[in-house]
């Protein structure tokens, strides 16, 4: 791992639980793995990994703040479910304080969570490494949805969607639009 690489993490580690930065390990290792499957390149995954849910620790009223002073869109289906904002301001702050200017990288942190039609390659493989990681249990299908990784990453994309909204549907969670439309998208590949 490059001295960079080893910065980001000693930075990133005071600023989330404890927890979520074991599940960032996690990501960003599996990322790294499914950038070997798949032929990218190994350092942007692990870092798209390893920042991801860099905001996840920042009070929602803070997130708002963040994305107005950075002019981004923020949505209602946001505002309202401050759970979906960590990854526009994840990618702002990734931006900002760690000094990420790679648009790939910022653009697989902004749609980690609803994931969107047509993802890149690097974008798809956080989204899955998310929902995959090792530390993750609770989700169903996982054993699935993980040899689907490696099989057709599309097929697991599709696969983590269908499942997210009817975990969501069963909750009380609102489903946001761009998550639908995700689905449908890989849906109808
Ligand atoms: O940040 P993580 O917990 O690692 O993972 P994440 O960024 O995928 O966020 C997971 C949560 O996001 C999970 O509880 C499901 C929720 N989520 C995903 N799509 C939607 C959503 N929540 C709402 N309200 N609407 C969505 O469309
Ligand atoms: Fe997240
Ligand atoms: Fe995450």
């Amino acid at each position: 791992m490059s001295g960079d690489l080893i910065k980001l993490k000693e930075r990133l580690k005071k600023e989330i639980t404890e927890s979520r930065y074991e599940h960032s390990m996690g990501v960003a290792y599996t990322a790294a793995n499914l950038a070997m499957k798949y032929g990218l390149n190994i350092e942007k995954a692990l870092i798209a990994g390893l920042l991801h849910d860099c905001a996840k620790s920042m009070e929602p009223k803070k997130m708002l703040q963040l994305c107005e002073k950075n002019h981004v869109e923020v949505f209602e289906v946001e505002r309202k479910n401050p759970g979906l904002l960590h990854a526009k301001a994840g990618a702002i702050l990734a931006k900002e304080k760690y000094d990420i200017h790679d648009t790939e990288i910022l653009d697989a942190i902004t749609w980690h969570t609803t994931g969107k039609p047509n993802m890149t390659l690097l974008e798809m493989i956080v989204f899955v490494a998310d929902y995959i990681e090792p530390h993750r249990y609770k989700a169903m299908n996982l054993t699935e949805i993980r040899k689907e990784a490696y099989e057709d990453i599309n097929k697991a994309t599709l696969h983590i969607l269908k499942d997210t909204i009817k975990y969501l549907e069963a909750g009380k969670g609102e489903i946001d639009k761009m998550t639908y439309n995700t689905y449908q998208y890989y849906n109808n590949l």
